[in-house]
């Protein structure tokens, strides 16, 4: 099994972390990147650091090659001037405490998230969500509007930002407009429970390229668009063009992926200091570690991977005295409905499962509420058996691959849900 090759390049943690204001100066540029959070965070000195997180692994590095800019929310309330970090110019978007909670904990991560994931939780509408959804959108376009040079590129960035292809093609049809989808894209009979599909469809529409994860994701999205924009529902294969208001587009099925390069870098020196041995010595060498390193969503399936070990202690299948299974739940989206939920039950599974089956010298599950740098990750792939990655459903799930890349001697087993995107691209997971 090998990860596949990475049309992407520095992780997050090699990128410089210089940044530069620009004094108000508007630049347009050949490539712009709109998503809905900048790929930096700001530190409690100030200064700003990259984020965790799929899409900034997977985006930070294409900047790296060709710099452009980013438009993006900043973390805070008010929209500021660019600035420079490293070879990017950023432009962030503020967001006031309502577009917040409307646009970003409502729309975003309580409609649209709970339907793209094959509605896992209710999902709610409101149209006060759906108003400043389109608002945010407006000023996501209008910044791009600005920002992007005559006949350069815009490309936007998953189910946050859905109407901005058609907002900028209404003002500045130069532009040529991509849109990837990071998560799944579910099947029609759900996404026509949204009052707003047909916007949401005509927005993407408005774009050259639009690109999702699997070869699913993309049927899906014609089946709709079918319904909806009465375009001729093609069979997909990687890429169909369609013809839509006059125009071309493609729909595209582009898997993303990860920088290899610099994940099996960070493996050869973890192997070099030997921190995977040291780290299985320090909780005291069990014979089989199971790892889990996710985001602490509903969508990935924590809850069902602790259930899943607790059936294999009980039924006598794994010894507790031999096993240990280690969970990094990265904190999430703290607000929106059904994530706190969701941590307790987790964290109800971890004290319950330890309380059963943990010896007074070690607990048979190891349990971190936190974000570790990512060169602390990549020992913990190269210590575990195996790697557990079991989303109910993942549009395509960045950690399989990290850990298949990790492991340069192509050893341990990658335990690999059925819904998650990488699943198409690891057959033999
Ligand atoms: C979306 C889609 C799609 C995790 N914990 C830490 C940390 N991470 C990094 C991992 C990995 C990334 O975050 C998570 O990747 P996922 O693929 O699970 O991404 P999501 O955040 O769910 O995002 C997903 C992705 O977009 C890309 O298109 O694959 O399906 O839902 O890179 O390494 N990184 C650090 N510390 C942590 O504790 N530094």
């Amino acid at each position: 099994m090998s990860a596949s090759s990475a049309s992407f390049a520095p992780h997050p943690a090699s990128n410089p972390d210089v940044s530069t204001p620009m004094g108000g100066i508007t630049i347009q540029h050949e490539l712009v990147i709109a998503a809905n959070r900048l790929p930096v965070r700001r530190r409690d000195d100030d200064s700003w650091e990259l984020s965790p997180g799929g899409l900034v692994t997977a985006m930070a590095a294409v900047m790296a090659r060709q710099p452009g800019a980013w438009i993006g929310w900043s973390g805070e309330s008010e929209t500021s001037d660019s600035f420079a970090h490293g070879d990017m110019t950023l432009h962030p978007i503020g967001l006031s405490t309502s577009e917040l909670r409307n646009y970003y904990e409502g729309f975003a991560n309580a409609t649209l998230w709970p339907l793209y994931h094959n509605g896992l939780l209710p999902t709610q509408f409101k149209r006060s969500w759906w108003h400043a959804y389109r608002t945010v959108n407006e000023r996501f376009a209008q910044r791009a509007i600005e920002t992007t040079a005559p006949g350069g590129t815009l490309w936007v960035h998953d189910y946050h930002l859905q109407l901005v292809p058609a907002m900028v093609r209404a003002v500045r049809p130069d532009v040529r407009i991509g849109f990837f989808l990071h998560t799944s894209f579910p099947p029609s009979q759900l996404i026509m429970r949204l009052p707003w599909r047909a916007e949401i469809t005509k927005g993407l529409l408005a774009a050259d390229v639009v690109g999702f994860q699997t070869r699913t994701d993309a049927r899906n999205f014609l089946a709709l668009a079918a319904r909806i924009a009465d375009v001729p529902e093609e069979n997909v294969g990687d890429s169909t063009t369609i013809e839509y208001d006059g125009r071309s587009v493609t729909i595209a099925t582009h898997p993303i992926s990860i920088d290899v390069e610099i994940v099996e870098a960070l493996a050869t020196a973890a192997l070099d200091t030997n921190a995977p041995r040291e780290f299985r010595a320090s909780v005291g060498d069990p014979r089989v570690v199971i790892l889990g390193v996710d985001r602490l969503d509903y969508t990935k399936g924590i809850d069902a991977r602790l259930k899943a070990f607790c059936e294999l202690l009980k039924d006598g299948e794994l010894d507790p005295g031999d096993v240990l299974f280690v969970q990094i739940a990265t904190p999430s989206r703290d607000n929106v409905p059904g994530y706190e939920d969701t941590r307790f039950e987790i964290e109800r599974l971890v004290g319950q499962i330890n309380g059963d089956y943990s010896s007074l010298s070690r607990p048979v599950v190891h349990y971190l509420h936190t974000t570790l740098p990512f060169e602390a990750l990549v020992p913990l792939y190269l210590a575990a058996d195996v790697m557990a990655v079991t989303p109910y459903q993942d549009g395509m799930n960045l950690v399989a691959k990290e850990f298949v890349a990790s492991r340069i001697d192509d050893s341990g087993v990658l335990l690999l849900s059925e819904f998650a995107g990488a699943a198409d691209e690891f057959p033999d997971a």
